[in-house]
């Protein structure tokens, strides 16, 4: 007979008296109807951290999360083995999750399968602070993340959200129609969304469709930095016509668009966006739109357009101004590695590029994270060679 020992007598005696006095803080679940039950309770006070077993969650009817830091995530970490899903793009589930609550979590999930967004942050409800981290997003009817306002009550934002490491993709290679979107944010400040995947936000009719990344109406300082966004009729947008946004960095972003397309637009776009600056992406694009980089309208003031590498033109309208120094237009394929899975990054030496960019502060990291200044100094475009 093994003996136990004064203490293992002791810890269990501890771990009693802990289980005894705190409420839950964790629930698992492994089915649909388990998930919507830990929300509502989590709502009411319960365990806020809830934990999915892997399988898939098809819903009855969308989440709406208004309890403060509630976050859900898979028990393995792996966003391919939990699905929760909605019931298709024309189906009765609008979202996933509708937050009203700050400090929400989801990550290591897949979300796909509704009518309107897999996520919306409802800043006209104070909903602050949330992170989407790892995961997959497929297959929604309007724009995959929202972060929606009320035009009356600007004080009320969804501040500081953090979007990392995830994919946004449509499984059809294309959308249902052009109201469709990747991550769409109103009047929030100082988001950050780095190092995520978008492919195939592209409109079939009508109209192009909006951004993979739009951040407008008055939003302020968002920091948009190694994304990789693949065939999308539009990629990164700070503002949209007087609906502007302030200050702000797109860095260190790849942006590819094939030949294919009816509504393919610009890869970087400036709107009534002042003292945004904008260096050291690579946009590559194989379609009939002239422009890589666009600045527009008299709004947009002070900002900076430097050590982007592009194959098409950087173009002022609409009375923008700002300064535009030490960018490369003339890219050619065979300059990247695999330019059709988004890699641009630089497959030898380009003695046009290499070194020949110009020094920026807060510019420390390139697309792979690895430090600048590499060589004699920063190479132009997402990558330092
Ligand atoms: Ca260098
Ligand atoms: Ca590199």
């Amino acid at each position: 007979m093994k003996r136990i020992g004064l203490i293992g007598i002791v810890s269990g005696l501890i771990m009693l008296c802990t289980i005894g006095h705190a409420a839950p803080q964790e629930v698992v679940v492994s089915d649909a109807d388990q998930l919507a039950a830990a929300i509502v309770q989590a709502n009411k006070g319960g365990a806020k951290t809830i934990i999915l077993k892997d399988g898939t969650y098809t819903l009855r009817n969308m989440l709406w999360v208004e309890a403060h830091g509630v976050t859900v995530r898979s028990a393995s970490g792996n966003r391919d083995a939990v699905i929760i899903e909605g019931r298709g793009m024309n189906g009765n589930v609008t979202h996933i999750f509708n937050v009203a609550g700050a400090n929400f979590t989801v990550r290591d999930v897949t979300l796909r399968r509704v009518s309107q967004h897999a996520i919306q942050i409802h800043g006209e409800l104070n909903a602050k602070s949330p992170l989407i981290k790892n995961v997959r997003i497929a297959d929604t009817g309007q724009q995959m993340v929202k972060g929606s306002y009320a035009a009356g009550k600007p004080h009320a934002r969804a501040d500081n959200g953090i979007v990392e490491g995830c994919l946004f993709e449509y499984s059809a290679g294309i959308g249902p129609q052009y109201y469709i979107g990747g991550i769409d944010v109103h009047n929030a400040r100082n988001w950050i969304v780095r190092k995520n995947t978008f492919k195939g936000i592209q409109s079939p009719r009508d109209q192009e469709a909006e951004f993979a990344i739009h951040f407008w109406s008055d939003s302020q300082g968002t920091l948009v930095e190694g994304n990789t966004i693949i065939n999308c009729d539009r990629g990164i947008g700070f503002g949209m016509g007087d609906r502007g946004h302030g200050k702000g960095i797109i860095r260190n972003n790849m942006i590819y668009h094939d030949s294919s397309g009816r509504f393919a637009d610009v890869g970087i776009a400036l709107e009534s966006a002042v003292n945004a600056q904008v260096y050291n992406n690579t946009v590559f694009q194989k379609h009939g739109y002239p422009n890589a980089i666009e600045y527009r309208f008299a709004r947009t003031k002070g900002v900076l357009i430097a050590n982007n590498l592009t194959n098409r033109a950087i173009c002022q309208r609409d009375g923008a101004s700002g300064t535009v120094t030490h960018n490369v237009r003339n890219a050619q394929e065979g300059w990247f590695i695999n330019p059709s899975s988004g890699n641009l990054h630089l497959r030898s030496a380009i003695s046009a590029v290499v070194d020949k960019g110009g020094n920026i502060p807060g510019l420390t990291t390139d697309f792979d994270g690895e430090s600048r200044t590499k060589g004699q100094g920063i190479d132009i475009g997402a990558d330092e060679y």
